[in-house]
């Protein structure tokens, strides 16, 4: 690979200090509105919004800039009754067997079983593949550096591009979750790495009374 230009760092901007911690903390302000929602809406949401969102989740960085990630937008009904259908399915068996005690009692705050009927309701899953390596045409293979670690900073990206157009979301992990790679036809480099449930929330919508950790348990300062 030849070394790619070297241009001007370009469209950086440097604030005042008084407009950095403002903008801090309106930044934090705006992220601790977001919370994991399981109630939604079948309002459909516009299609240039989540594209948009993509878009910036796609700006996030990642290991040899190789970008390893792929997300299927799913808006079909059908497709998503067969995702919701084959999620139950792992998820019964997750609730009913393959979860330590010890898993069940982390997950009773959050009110969770193996009932989906968000997969079906709300107008929005965005399955995140995990690009594990890239595929040339003639067959030979891409090596991708640090997978998970960019496919999840993207992911987060996501999750907070999609809190700021004013959406919400869910992070679903069904597991095992080959299923997707079936039903969504993707091939086999590429891992489902976790199915994003987005939309408006149900009018009646409710979430668990939970906190996060304070900066004093999560940060240490030297
Ligand atoms: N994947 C299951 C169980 C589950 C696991 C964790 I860790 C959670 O934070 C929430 C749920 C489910 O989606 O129900």
């Amino acid at each position: 690979m030849k070394s790619a230009p070297m241009v001007p760092l370009p469209a950086y901007q440097e604030y005042p200090p008084e407009q950095m911690l403002s903008r801090s903390r309106d930044f934090l302000a705006d992220l601790r509105r977001r919370r994991t929602v399981r109630h939604f809406s079948p309002r459909p949401v516009p299609p240039e919004v989540i594209e948009n969102c993509l878009a910036a989740a796609a700006t996030a960085p990642s290991g040899a800039n190789m970008q390893p990630w792929h997300f299927v937008v799913v808006s079909d009904p059908g497709l998503k009754q067969r995702i919701r259908l084959a999620a139950e399915e792992v998820e019964r068996a997750f609730y009913h067997g393959r979860a330590s005690e010890e898993w069940l009692e982390a997950l009773e705050p959050l009110n969770v079983d193996e009932h989906k009927p968000y997969l079906e309701t709300a107008s929005c899953l965005i399955v995140i593949f995990e690009v594990r390596y890239g595929v040339n045409p003639d067959g030979s293979r891409i090596r991708h550096y640090y997978t998970r670690e960019s496919v999840g900073i993207a992911t987060g990206m996501l999750i907070a591009a999609v809190h700021n157009a004013g959406l919400v979301s869910l992070t679903h992990t069904p597991s095992p979750m080959d299923f997707l790679n079936e039903i969504l036809n993707r091939p086999t480099n590429e891992k489902p790495f976790l199915l994003l449930v987005v939309g408006y929330p149900a009018e009646d919508a409710q979430v668990p009374e939970i906190s996060k950790k304070s900066l004093d348990e999560i940060a240490t300062f030297y």
